[in-house]
């Protein structure tokens, strides 16, 4: 495909070629190594930053072919796959077997692991789950001149020098093509457990954050937040789906109970899920801690999931926001991480900025358990210079004052390779340089991505061959 996800980037490649082994994936690198042919690996295409489209006629290479799961472990929970996976299709496997994969994103249904590996998603349980540099044990790469690294180990331990395999994680496809994974699934939790909420301030989130992490300790597995202009996003732009606290339903009495209004509340909605072992001690748990905040005024209103069609409803909401984005139109998307406390007030200082164009809107929300923020700029009447210039480079100054990243999840891809130099210092940037010469002498793989051209290099020197 030469067009992204968003529609945002697009490319002009008249050649697609889809392997359905690692040997022909080395074939085919060992052919464009010689040739100097430029290839960008394609994973679902769903990455949000531009990293996985041709920028000009680059050739696509479309792992979908090489989506044959090779071993499950009962025992160890290690899931060994081919790259093309789908991660829907991967969870349902290990699922049906007691275990559950260590990630999970709105993408699912369409992005694959060999993706989600290169870009180091994060996703919606990173907070329970950590991030993939940690619970992937191995990984079988192909080398921009076709040599098969086997870096495929199964072992939870294993100190034998450099960890190569983390070189691929997060790399964006940019040092190598990932043709298989072993991934640690974890146990698949006996009891699920989620709460929305709303809170009538962005302090009021946080105290909520910090009573969950206090009280819920163990069983926490996720805490995401949401604004209420996200809010009217997803309800107004996706089919069928309501805001989950204006609902009549058996959960009206509990809230009627635990002081609750009736009201639809706002500014700010949570989601609170616990993963546990034992459904009535979990359901406890979760219902005291929502008294409490209930109590000192943080939370406004809440509802705790009845069914799992009330989970995922309310999951709807939180996962469709993107959806609901590019529905209404072109959007500008800044994935932050920054000290929490800072979060919000980045998303209220651009809707200030951008208060004078009509149809524009910012809308904040994110993984806020990682301190990870999406700040979106919605525009109807599609891309334009004003507004890019009224974002950029204030987005990114303004998260580099507050120590924060200019990616926390999605990458750098084509979209932030200008501006890498915002997060990471000159000699950071030198050794990825000197990293990609290492790997991809004739530069074939993922041109113009993650790392700045020259033509940005006044920030960054140049790598210097001497
Ligand atoms: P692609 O988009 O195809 O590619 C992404 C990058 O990886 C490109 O640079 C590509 O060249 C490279 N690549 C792909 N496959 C390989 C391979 N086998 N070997 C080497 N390089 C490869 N991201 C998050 O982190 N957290 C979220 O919560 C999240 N939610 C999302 C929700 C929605 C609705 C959407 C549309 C996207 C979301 N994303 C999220 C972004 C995206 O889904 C992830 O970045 C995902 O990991 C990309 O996987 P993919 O297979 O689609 O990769
Ligand atoms: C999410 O958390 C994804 O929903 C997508 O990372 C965020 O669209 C975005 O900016
Ligand atoms: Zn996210």
């Amino acid at each position: 495909m030469n067009k992204d996800w968003m529609g945002k980037y697009s490319g002009s490649s008249s050649l697609g070629l889809r392997p359905s082994s690692t040997e022909q994936v080395s074939q085919i690198l060992a052919y464009c190594s010689l040739r100097r042919l430029a290839l960008v690996p394609q994973g679902g295409n769903t990455g949000l930053v531009g990293g996985s489209v041709p920028v000009f006629d680059e050739v696509v290479l479309n792992m979908s072919a090489m989506n044959k799961i090779l071993s499950f472990d009962e025992v160890s929970g290690v899931l060994v796959c081919q790259a093309g996976c789908i991660l829907q299709t991967l969870e349902e496997h290990v699922s049906q077997r007691g275990y559950i994969m260590p990630l999970d994103l709105g993408a699912k249904g369409s992005c694959h692991i060999g993706g989600n590996l290169s870009t180091n998603a994060g996703g919606l349980r990173l907070l329970r789950y950590g991030s993939l540099h940690g619970s992937v044990l191995g990984v079988e790469a192909v080398l921009p001149d076709g040599t098969v690294l086997d870096l495929l180990r199964q072992l939870r331990k294993d100190n034998t020098g450099y960890d190569l395999k983390q070189l691929f994680i997060g790399s964006e496809g940019t040092l190598g093509v990932i043709t298989a994974v072993a991934i640690q699934c974890a146990p698949k939790p006996a009891s699920v457990q989620l709460a929305f909420l709303s809170c009538p301030s962005f302090a009021a989130v946080q105290q909520v954050l910090r009573h969950a992490k206090q009280s819920l300790g163990e069983i926490l597995s996720a805490v995401e937040f949401l604004d209420q202009e996200s809010m009217a996003m997803a309800t107004q732009y996706l089919p069928g789906v309501s805001n989950p606290l204006a609902q009549a339903g058996p959960d009206a009495a509990q809230q009627q109970q635990q002081g609750g209004g009736g009201e639809q509340g706002g500014p700010f909605y949570m989601v609170v899920e616990t993963q546990g072992s034992h459904a009535g001690h979990d359901k406890e748990k979760l219902e005291g801690f929502l008294e409490a905040v209930m109590a000192d005024g943080s939370v406004a209103d809440g509802t705790l999931a009845e069914s799992q069609a009330q989970a995922a409803a309310i999951w709807r909401v939180r996962e469709g926001i993107t959806e609901s984005l590019v529905r209404r139109g072109a959007v500008y998307k800044y994935d932050l991480s920054m000290p929490t406390h800072k979060m919000y007030e980045l998303v209220q200082l651009v809707r200030q900025q951008v208060a004078h164009l009509p149809g524009v809107k910012a809308v904040g929300y994110g993984h806020v358990g990682d301190g990870n923020l999406h700040l979106n700029v919605s525009s109807p009447s599609g891309y334009s210079d004003e507004l890019e210039q009224l974002l950029e480079p204030f987005v990114y100054e303004w998260t580099a004052q507050q120590s924060g990243s200019i990616s926390a999840e999605h990458g750098i891809g084509l979209m932030k390779a200008p501006v890498l130099g915002y997060s990471k210092s000159s000699e950071a940037v030198n050794l990825m340089q000197r990293l990609k010469v290492l790997m991809d002498p004739h530069q074939i793989l993922n041109p113009y991505k993650v790392l700045p051209g020259v033509e940005h290099m006044g920030r960054v020197e140049m790598y210097d061959d001497r």
